[in-house]
């Protein structure tokens, strides 16, 4: 495999898709060996065919406002690989919307669902639309309208879409409503369901909680925990909220959270009523983290400023993609930090990805360490199928299972000869064989 000359191509037919280009070149660049040593995988065409989506399907979403203006955005469906279960992966809204970010989103997700150990294909979907400042009428309208195209495509057992940046359980109740009075029935075609309509206890925690649990299995690989460590971590929405209530719960001391505007340094701790705070801020629509440092005194907030300037021992980058990049990355290093467990999708620049390699930091790529989400939505799935549910304790076991299964296989295909694990190839190595074998199972398709 010339991994070179099959970007070149991609870049000729998809320029300016940066984001799909750079999670392609990542996972080529881990897979690449493994490729070339199974010829069988180059004869089935399994590249060509597993860079590109099996379907891309866009439509148009009026909706009117609370003033009556009629708006209009874009909405997206990215179906990328369906061989190992129906295509699966949440729904982005958010004005940075555009088809690189789906594609890169729906290509990540295929080899992090593999990776679950769930029977779930890879997929993407969202829209342009800002739902900064809007009423949740106007949300709501715009849900509406977004499923009544959306329906055609999906199934529970042939798409199943859930949150991402800005769709949560509210959201996910809009649309599955609108799906309910379109199709006349109940059916587990979306997750992030509410309790009493068919959703899964620890769905709304799950990413977060997984992202933590999969550090701690890095750290005790060096025989550490998370007990009185300092750690960053950014973004202040459903990822990071998860992530600080487990920190907490495991004696960890989460001393940032951030937000488009800046960040928030809190040296006593983010922890309890804290931690509730963040939920309140997120559904203010508001979108700003400064809030935070008014309402606890004792909190510092520093204004257009990444949190990855300060001291700690584990960063959990959990608010969006490249928002890591090179600079921080040798910043946290000189500040001692020794863990970095991605919340978010490819929040980590590739630059930034080779300074933690080079620095023996113990690195998990999201596509590894926030599967819990997207696990627990296959297990809300199951409990679907069944129509019966499991105690918070159950699916939280489960949960943690999962990620130590990941962890195990990201050990097990990216232990380097000096014993140090790169989680990245690791997990990239072990979503695609999955994946791959069983497009070979089924034909050329
Ligand atoms: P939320 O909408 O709850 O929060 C996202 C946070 O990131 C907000 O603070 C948001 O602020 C900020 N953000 C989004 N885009 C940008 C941007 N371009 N620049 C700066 N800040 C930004 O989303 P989630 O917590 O659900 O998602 C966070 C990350 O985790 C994403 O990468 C998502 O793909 C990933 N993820 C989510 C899962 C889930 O189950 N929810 C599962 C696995 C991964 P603002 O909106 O103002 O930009
Ligand atoms: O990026 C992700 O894995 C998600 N946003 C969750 C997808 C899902 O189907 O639960």
């Amino acid at each position: 495999m010339n991994v070179d000359q099959i970007m070149m191509n991609l870049e000729r037919k998809h320029p300016g898709e940066v984001e799909y280009l750079q999670a392609v070149r990542e996972v080529l660049d881990s897979i690449e060996d493994i490729v070339n040593e199974n010829p069988q995988f180059e004869a089935a065409g399994i590249i060509d065919r597993i860079v590109e989506p099996d379907r891309i399907l866009t439509f148009k979403v009026p909706w009117v406002d609370d003033k009556g203006k009629v708006n209009v955005n874009l909405g997206y469906r990215v179906q990328f690989n369906n061989a190992i279960g129906p295509y699966k992966g949440g729904l982005r809204f958010h004005p940075s919307v555009n088809l690189s970010i789906l594609k890169f989103l729906g290509f990540e997700q295929i080899f992090k669902n593999s990776l679950t150990t769930l029977p779930m294909g890879g997929g993407k979907g969202g829209s342009d639309f800002d739902p900064k400042g809007k009423s949740d009428n106007e949300i709501m309208r715009f849900c509406q309208s977004f499923m009544m195209e959306l329906h055609a495509l999906i199934g529970p057992e042939t798409d199943v879409p859930a949150g991402d940046i800005g769709v949560g359980g509210r959201e996910i109740g809009f649309l599955y409503g609108m799906y309910k009075k379109i199709r006349k029935e109940h059916t587990g075609v979306l997750t992030g369901k509410g309790l009493n309509w068919g959703g899964s206890l620890i769905r709304p925690e799950a990413t977060g909680f997984g992202n933590v649990y999969f550090a701690q299995e890095m750290l005790a690989t060096r025989g550490m925990s998370f007990e009185g460590k300092r750690v960053a971590i950014s973004g202040f929405g459903n990822v990071a909220w998860g992530a600080a209530l487990k920190v907490a719960q495991l004696g960890g001391k989460v001393v940032t959270i951030s937000g488009p505007d800046g960040y928030i340094y809190d040296e006593t701790g983010i922890s309890g009523e804290k931690i509730d705070y963040m939920l309140e801020l997120r559904a203010s629509n508001n979108d700003i983290v400064k809030p935070y440092a008014t309402e606890f005194p004792e909190a510092k907030f520093f204004e257009g400023k990444k949190p990855w300037e300060v001291k700690c021992d584990v960063a959990l980058p959990c608010a969006t993609q490249n928002e890591l990049n090179e600079a921080d990355a040798k910043m946290l290093v000189a500040n001692g930090c020794f863990c970095v467990g991605e919340g978010a999708n490819m929040p980590c620049t590739p630059e930034a990805i080779e300074v933690f390699l080079g620095n023996k930091v113990l690195y998990s790529p999201g596509k590894a360490s926030n599967a819990g989400g997207v696990a627990t939505s296959g297990l809300e799935m199951s409990q679907n199928s069944m129509k019966y549910a499991w105690s918070a304790e159950e699916v939280d076991q489960k949960l943690h299972g999962i990620m130590r299964d990941i962890h195990n296989q990201c050990v097990k295909y990216g232990t380097e000869e000096d014993g140090y694990v790169n989680y990245m190839k690791g997990a990239n190595i072990a979503g695609f064989i999955k994946v791959a074998n069983a497009m070979l199972d089924q034909g050329i398709l």
